[in-house]
């Protein structure tokens, strides 16, 4: 006996040497967080004697990609081929749905008969003298989430046998919206080209399919739209719908539900209809057709994502129609499958109106005429996704219509695949912004989660990060982004830090010499890039199209004036700053008492929001006393130091992870260190212009000159 568990002790060893040693290079970043890697051997025995099989007895598909995933982790973790069975008679994790047998006998079913559909119980019983953990949940879904928490607890480092877990979704929905187009390229992609190769499908079955779908499980999403929400109407031809239902079989074992972005003129430009005018019933029965059409191939499929009458995308009002007339129209043609329509409240019109106060004006009147399986996605500030933006008031305003929160993952405004920003923590602001629709605390997740407006399905939504990158994301870290999306549309109380643990444990390594320093690095990187990039409430210096570098100077003949920098930052040899007080633009005027007062005064005004709601002199006295020219310097600079110094952290790192990922963040840090100094030059440059006034002489001197960076023209096309 002591020579067997000796031998055993021996084995997991040197299964845990040949890993941690010996393989130590041989890291491309393609298996995510999902690595698997061999525990330490005290730990390797103990799983080793007590999870000898693995049960259940379902044929169905979601229940075999679990027992195979938790067999597929063991192996990992210890070297050994657990074996699926399909009688508990050794001690091991047994795998339960609700209203079976097993669920009965272990007396569960009234527990979960009160369960989310996708939440899960993790606990050990005893059953014929055998102790056994039970992943138990309503339906086969919930049984692989809860098989990969578990895998999860011991990933990062938590493992503990007599663990109960119950844990429960706080949105139903948890979605991600791919922008790929139909000629594989991605609008605001940056891993390259599209995941789903259109040409192929439906015949070839790219392996990538199914391995986007399990790692999407492994966090819980469990809905995607492949295509971009200025969507090409080919996706609703028969043609498409086939590759679609293949792409909708392969993610179904692993519960990811498929929409499509639709284009709301589709009857006209794909030759049926001279219109697609929502009143006229032949528009009507053309779109009920379709819905049809695509149920019969997609039993299960979710609904269709809307962008319409937005940044030239057509619409119900190019019919002389509104946003409800538009969704009532889709959502009847959807209702008798029970599919959703997800409508874009991202509307803005190039008029007088301050752009961020448009789509509130717009939606609000319309609220409680949506029909009820109609979601309108809004995204998280009243802009677009800028570094940093106070929350869209749409959020707790609507009462009487479903609202879900619309984040970015990919990184179109915080530098690409190119900077390491860790958005879990942009996130965690989003989600607990306190909104005070319902007095404090009403924050946007409690507000957009069923909690204080129950709604049949709550939902949210990220813009996905992912391509055909080796490592998915393009940036190592841009998997954290993917990640922490999936984690905290689970469960929005988790904090950017817990995450940010799990993530690093998961996918690099638990030891605390490097566990530590990377997760302080983390979670201290969104703040920095808001201070090189937008401190204090700037926001939309971007260039031109592609959104990567600075150019508050932009100035093309003829654009929409709230497509250039000059219309956000308005900056002047008075000041710099909009004006959305009771004086300006008036956007105070949608959020709820007390915010409404507290933006609408400089002095109660959050400083990370000042210029986003105050136009101030240059020579505005700040809380620290130093004046606004000075902060802004300060801040840039801080920005800069912050990356500087998480180049020093990164270099630290080297002994205890693979060269491979190791030489790649440590390239893209000093692209990031570049990049910083940039914006923090060309933004300072360009104001001095206006200010007049020098940089703080304690603080680093530009190495850049202003006329050389008004002429960088990087070479990356997009509209605005
Ligand atoms: C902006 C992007 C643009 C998108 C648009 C949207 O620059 O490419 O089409 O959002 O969300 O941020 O519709």
């Amino acid at each position: 006996m002591v020579s067997k568990e000796k031998n055993m002790k021996r084995f997991v060893f040197l299964i845990w040497f040949f890993n941690v040693v010996v393989l130590v290079n041989a890291e491309n970043g393609s298996r995510l967080w999902l690595r698997y890697e061999t525990v330490p051997p005290s730990l390797g025995s103990e799983l080793l004697e007590k999870i000898t099989a693995i049960q259940h007895n379902s044929q169905n598909p979601s229940m075999i990609v679990a027992a195979n995933e938790l067999q597929e982790a063991m192996m990992g973790f210890t070297g050994a081929r657990i074996p699926v069975v399909g009688k508990p008679d050794a001690p091991g994790i047994l795998l339960v749905t609700a209203n079976t047998r097993m669920a009965r006998r272990l007396g569960l079913n009234a527990e979960l008969r009160n369960m989310h559909p996708d939440g899960y119980l993790i606990k050990t019983a005893r059953l014929n003298n055998v102790t056994h953990t039970i992943i138990a949940s309503p339906t086969e879904t919930g049984v692989l989430y809860g098989s990969f928490d578990w895998i999860r607890q011991i990933q990062s480092g938590n493992y503990d046998h007599q663990i109960i877990v119950k844990s429960e979704p706080h949105f139903d929905l948890r979605m991600l919206n791919h922008w790929d187009n139909l000629d594989g390229t991605i609008e605001r992609g940056y891993a390259g080209y599209s995941l789903w190769k259109w040409d192929e499908l439906a015949d070839v079955l790219s392996p990538r399919y199914e391995q986007y779908a399990r790692a999407n499980a492994s966090v819980g999403i469990n809905a995607s739209v492949p295509n971009s929400v200025n969507a090409n109407p080919q996706v609703l031809t028969p043609e498409y719908l086939e590759k679609l239902k293949a792409l909708a079989d392969v993610f179904r074992p692993y519960g990811i539900q498929l929409f499509i972005s639709v284009n709301f003129a589709s009857p006209a430009a794909l030759g049926y209809l001279p219109h697609s005018d929502p009143f006229d019933p032949a528009v009507q029965q053309w779109w009920k057709d379709k819905a049809k059409e695509i149920y019969r191939l997609i039993p299960d499929f979710g609904g269709f994502l809307v962008k319409a009458n937005s940044e030239g995308q057509p619409g119900p009002m190019d019919y002389g129609r509104n946003h409800a007339d538009g969704a009532n129209m889709l959502a009847a043609a959807l209702k008798p499958y029970g599919g959703l329509v997800i409508w874009r409240a991202f509307v803005y019109d190039p008029g007088d109106k301050d752009r961020a106060i448009q789509a509130f004006d717009e939606f609000m009147p319309f609220d409680g005429i949506f029909a009820d399986n109609v979601i309108i996605q809004v995204k998280n500030g009243p802009v677009d996704f800028q570094p940093r933006e106070p929350f869209s008031p749409l959020f707790g305003a609507m009462k009487e219509t479903q609202v879900m929160m619309e984040l970015q993952i990919t990184q179109e405004y915080t530098g690409f695949s190119n900077h390491l920003v860790f958005l879990g923590s942009q996130n965690e602001e989003a989600l607990k912004s306190d909104t005070w629709a319902y007095g404090e605390g009403s924050t946007v997740a409690r507000v957009t989660d069923g909690t204080l407006i129950p709604h049949p399905v709550s939902a949210i939504a990220g813009v996905a990060n992912t391509g055909e990158d080796t490592n998915w994301t393009g940036h190592h870290f841009g998997q954290a982004n993917w990640y922490a999306f999936g984690r905290q549309a689970w469960n929005h109380t988790l904090t950017s830090e817990q995450i940010a643990d799990e993530w690093i444990k998961a996918t690099f390594t638990s030891n605390p010499d490097f566990l530590e320093p990377v997760k302080d690095l983390m979670l201290n990187s969104h703040e920095a890039v808001v201070n090189y990039m937008m401190p204090l409430g700037l926001h939309h210096l971007f260039a031109w199209g592609h959104h990567y570098g600075p150019e508050p100077w932009c100035d093309v003949p003829g654009a929409r004036e709230d497509w250039l920098p000059r219309y956000y930052h308005k900056a002047s040899e008075y000041g710099i700053g909009f004006d959305r007080t009771r004086n300006g633009s008036g956007a105070v005027d949608q959020y709820f008492p007390p915010l409404n007062d507290m933006y609408n005064n400089v002095e109660t005004t959050p400083e990370e929001f000042l210029l986003w709601f105050h136009h101030l002199p240059w020579n505005h006295t700040m809380k620290n006393g130093r004046t606004l020219w000075d902060e802004m310097a300060f801040k840039y600079q801080e920005g800069v130091d912050s990356v500087r110094s998480f180049q020093k952290t990164w270099d630290r790192m080297e002994p205890f992870i693979d060269q491979e990922r190791f030489r790649h963040v440590q390239s893209r840090l000093r692209t990031q260190v570049r990049d910083a100094v940039w914006w923090r030059d060309a933004i300072m440059l360009y104001f001095q212009t206006y200010s007049g006034l020098p940089i703080p002489y304690e603080l680093e001197r530009p190495v850049h000159d202003l006329e050389d960076l008004m002429k960088i023209q990087l070479d990356l096309k997009h509209h605005n």
